[in-house]
């Protein structure tokens, strides 16, 4: 790798999630989310846990803003709990101040320590009023009208201080695991052994469009009342994995892999950035895919001002023979950690759909960067778990070599992206500053570079992987 190639503007550092460290559910006025009531079902959640202490953030986010200085992140990309700020969600509910004066501390916090504060509006915690009253995202005439309300909140409390806004984390799973699936909050499914409510075949679809339009409208308002005012930015970040044909050789096999890309990925960046939901997606869900009117369309392209990236992995695809079912929503293909030669993606993590692949991360970039005429794009997760992590002593947790290894690959190919591709890639969020509630799986999974002691009152201690990463980023953006 050359020194100083991503330059001294670049900008690293660290990403967390609201539910997921800050915990103090019901302090200051906060209600539930959807996850408060979805971790009280016994059964979704592999350890039986929930959010309620996690990081125990929401007292300790003065050693989180230390804790990245120690780390010499130069960024902290973070989420706002909409029910801590407007309990009860909507639009007409009141705005809870002690709830709203958190996230202002926590950013004054940042930038006295000289660390730039990149707010993600939405990280799935949808306050449960909403979905009680009218849904959630299925509603579109309510939610476009609530979520644009709720961001207006956070530009007025925060808009000069913030330069970075994410409107959501991660649709996708939103919608896919939340509305087709059942694994995650509100747990809809057509599948009746797992949720007496859902239409995998329907629900999904409807959702991500909805949110689609209400990422647009926030847009819009940021765009005519703050933008120019306080000078920052807007976009999403979408999820998405690179895919390899399970056999080259195999034409339908190629197209397979393209094809998973596009409902993963091209879902909603070819809504955002082409006016049009992708090709594929609308030869196989016909009219269950919602058609975007005049009106939706003007507010939902071109309304990215950088593009966030979230990736983990690689995975091998297989086409499918025979007619997609109605359930569907991967394109008609398996997902597949081996190839057709028995070749693996790369070591077994804890996570049951993560192995690394570095390689996969730069064709992916491109990928991006080729599809979407090349936008500004901030890599706002990339991370790993590591298999058994949990059960070793916190001084081999410290050690963390295969942590280390995987920044290592996946920064260097980074780097060929920016420095060979010509992507053009602005920064980058480690997932995740430290251990924290890794969703369905609870406290079994670590995503950390910095060790938390749940069992020994939330203390932090930095693994190694903290410390590679500075070094990596150190040479890289001298
Ligand atoms: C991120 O999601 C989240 O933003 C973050 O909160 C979380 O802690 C972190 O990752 C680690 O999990 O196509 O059905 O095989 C990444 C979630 C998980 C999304 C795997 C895509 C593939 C499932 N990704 N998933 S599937």
């Amino acid at each position: 790798m050359t020194r100083h190639a991503l330059g001294p503007d670049f900008l690293w550092g660290y990403a967390t999630a609201s539910y997921q460290i800050e915990g103090a559910p019901h302090e200051d006025g906060r209600a539930d989310s959807i996850w408060d009531t979805f971790c009280r079902i016994p059964g979704k959640i592999a350890d039986g846990s929930s959010g309620d202490v996690a990081c125990d953030s929401y007292h300790r986010y003065k050693e989180d803003v230390a804790l990245l200085k120690q780390l010499g992140a130069k960024a902290y990309r973070f989420s706002v709990s909409w029910s801590r700020v407007i309990p009860l969600g909507g639009r007409d509910d009141p705005v809870n101040e002690p709830g709203l004066q958190y996230y202002v501390n926590l950013v004054d916090e940042l930038h006295a320590n000289g660390i730039v504060p990149m707010v993600t509006i939405f990280h799935w915690d949808l306050p449960q009023a909403l979905h009680d009253r009218y849904g959630g995202f299925l509603n579109q005439k309510e939610y476009v009208q609530d979520y644009v309300r709720y961001a207006r909140v956070l530009f007025e409390a925060m808009g000069p201080k913030v330069k970075h806004w994410i409107t959501y984390n991660e649709p996708w799973c939103s919608t896919i695991h939340g509305y087709a699936i059942g694994l995650f909050a509100p747990g809809h499914t057509s599948d009746r052994s797992i949720s007496s409510v859902g239409d995998s075949s329907t629900e999904p679809w409807l959702a991500g469009h909805n949110i689609l339009v209400s990422h647009g409208a926030a847009v819009k308002l940021y765009r005519e009342e703050f933008k120019s005012k306080d000078g920052g930015m807007i976009g999403i970040t979408l999820n998405g994995d690179w895919t390899m044909p399970w056999d080259p050789e195999d034409p339908a096999d190629v197209e397979a892999a393209q094809r998973k890309l596009e409902f993963s990925i091209a879902w909603y960046g070819d809504a955002i950035y082409k006016g049009e939901y992708p090709a594929s997606m609308r030869k196989q869900l016909g009219d269950r895919l919602p058609e975007f009117t005049e009106e939706e369309r003007k507010l939902v392209q071109g309304s990215n001002d950088f593009y966030g990236m979230n990736t983990y992995c690689s995975n091998y695809i297989k086409h499918k023979s025979g007619a997609p079912t109605l359930e569907d929503y991967k394109g008609n293909v398996e997902i597949l950690l081996e190839n057709k030669d028995g070749k693996p993606v790369g070591p077994e993590t804890q996570s049951a759909w993560l192995q690394p692949d570095p390689p996969g991360f730069r064709s992916l970039l491109k990928w991006i960067s080729d599809r979407y005429d090349r936008p500004m794009i901030y890599v706002t997760e990339n991370g790993t778990s590591l298999k058994g992590e949990n059960d070793l002593s916190k001084e081999e947790i410290l050690q963390d070599e295969f942590r280390s290894e995987y920044f290592r690959g996946y920064v260097n190919a980074l780097t060929e992206a920016v420095t060979l591709d010509n992507v053009d890639c602005r920064g980058y969020m480690a997932w995740s500053l430290m251990d924290n509630f890794e969703w369905a799986e609870g406290y079994e999974t670590r995503f950390g570079v910095t060790y938390v002691d749940y069992k020994g009152g939330q203390t932090r201690t930095p693994k190694n992987s903290a410390k590679v990463v500075a070094q990596l980023f150190g040479d890289l953006c001298s």
